[in-house]
């Protein structure tokens, strides 16, 4: 069964579709950017079964048949925060740092040794922002692994823990960058972007940097070369013109820079946090949330569903609804979903089951590098 979404003429030829749907469509056909307002409509009034058509028909063009994954492993260096967003179920305030983690250099060098004679290409590096694990301790960390490993991609740090260490450096965004890119960075990670508009993110994450800190970390690591990915936290109090003013935002950096490699959504999780009592969204708005990203975000080539966070089963369906890449890690240790509530609370999974899941609903699996070139395609879809 490949569980096709309905082809995009099927929704054309349908007489009762609502007229600026239907210019919407038209405008997704011939590769047309849709406006804001477009972008605010789908979210008001695209059904299911109409975004997922346009987003299906969207990520054929440009991808066909092929699903990205890669094999990577994440170090998270410490979950002691010196904030204190709301949502965070991991992260542990300074003054409780015995409740958290803190690791070594020689303990997180070790982690990166244990993979010595694995085909893994990246490794992910992503924490809390611990005022005492500064700039110069994260040089030398990405310095040794870089020696230990120079294959390996070194992928880290979001723009939330760049824009501390450096302003604790006094260095601008453009020196700590520098700094970091000559000891190893090669990207940074999506994360920290949240809710870029200020009504949201003053209520979630007040006190973190805020949007124009967060595009100018990216636009500047695009600027000298380094590619980067971004997210947006969503599902939460966020309503569709908050959802539409970020990716909005990323759109219109990614037409300066072209640095941005994929957009990642990612679904708010409710367990143990300060927002607990606002419920989860439904799976249905997590699948119209794809493919209105797929639909709008035009100049983003790749649109990844983070697994260990959305589940399995919600992961292989995102692939009919504009996604393309799942990430795919092979031993994830990574914890800021598990403890979030995310049912994925072991997440690991091996190339093998990665691919049967991708193959089961009629897409070709292919293992990519952090830059999304290919290194090796699986098999045929199962059709
Ligand atoms: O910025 C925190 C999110 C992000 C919760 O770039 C939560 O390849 C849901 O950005 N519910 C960090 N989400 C992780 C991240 C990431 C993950 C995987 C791949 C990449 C990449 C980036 O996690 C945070 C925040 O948006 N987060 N708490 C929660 N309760
Ligand atoms: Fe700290 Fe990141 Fe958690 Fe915010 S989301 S409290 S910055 S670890």
């Amino acid at each position: 069964m490949t569980h096709q979404p309905i082809p995009i003429e099927v929704v054309l030829a349908n007489p009762t579709l609502d007229k600026k749907l239907r210019t919407i469509a038209e405008k997704v056909v011939h590769q047309t950017r849709l406006s804001e307002e477009d972008g605010i409509l789908l979210f008001e009034k695209g059904e299911l079964g109409f975004v997922g058509a346009l987003a299906n028909h969207v990520r054929e063009r440009l991808h066909g048949n092929t699903v990205y994954f890669n094999r990577n492993f994440h170090i998270e260096p410490t979950n002691v925060c010196i904030y204190t967003c709301n949502f965070c179920s991991y992260s542990r305030q300074y003054k409780h740092r015995d409740d958290g983690w803190e690791l070594t250099k020689e303990q997180m060098l070790n982690m990166v040794k244990k993979y010595d004679d694995q085909p893994v290409t990246e490794v992910h590096i992503v924490g809390g922002v611990h005022p005492k694990m500064n700039l110069e301790f994260f040089c030398e960390l990405i310095q040794d692994i870089n020696t230990h490993r120079p294959d390996l991609h070194i992928k880290g740090f979001t723009a939330v823990e760049l824009d501390y260490m450096f302003r604790k450096a006094k260095l601008s965004n453009e020196e700590g960058l520098a700094k970091m890119k000559a000891a190893g960075l090669q990207s940074l990670p999506g994360g920290g972007a949240e809710i870029f508009h200020p009504e949201v993110r003053e209520k979630i994450c007040a006190d973190k940097v805020d949007a124009a800190g967060w595009l100018d970390i990216h636009a500047t690591a695009h600027r000298l070369g380094m590619h980067s990915n971004a997210t947006m936290l969503y599902g939460h109090i966020e309503n569709y013109q908050h959802r539409v003013d970020h990716m909005s935002r990323l759109r219109n950096l990614q037409d300066q820079t072209g640095g941005f490699n994929c957009f990642i959504p990612l679904k708010f999780r409710n367990m143990d946090n300060d927002m607990s009592h606002v419920p989860e969204v439904s799976i249905i708005e997590d699948m119209r949330l794809y493919a209105i990203s797929r639909i709008f975000m035009d100049n983003f080539k790749n649109l990844k569903a983070y697994w260990p966070m959305l589940g399995r089963q919600q992961a292989q369906l995102s692939l009919a609804f504009g996604v393309n890449d799942l990430d795919g890690t092979i031993d994830d240790t990574t914890k800021i979903y598990s403890m979030a509530g995310s049912e994925e609370q072991t997440p690991a999974m091996s190339t093998e089951e990665l691919c049967d899941l991708i193959t089961a609903v009629g897409k070709v699996p292919v293992e990519r590098d952090t830059l999304y070139n290919s290194i090796k395609v699986y098999g045929e879809a199962v059709v």
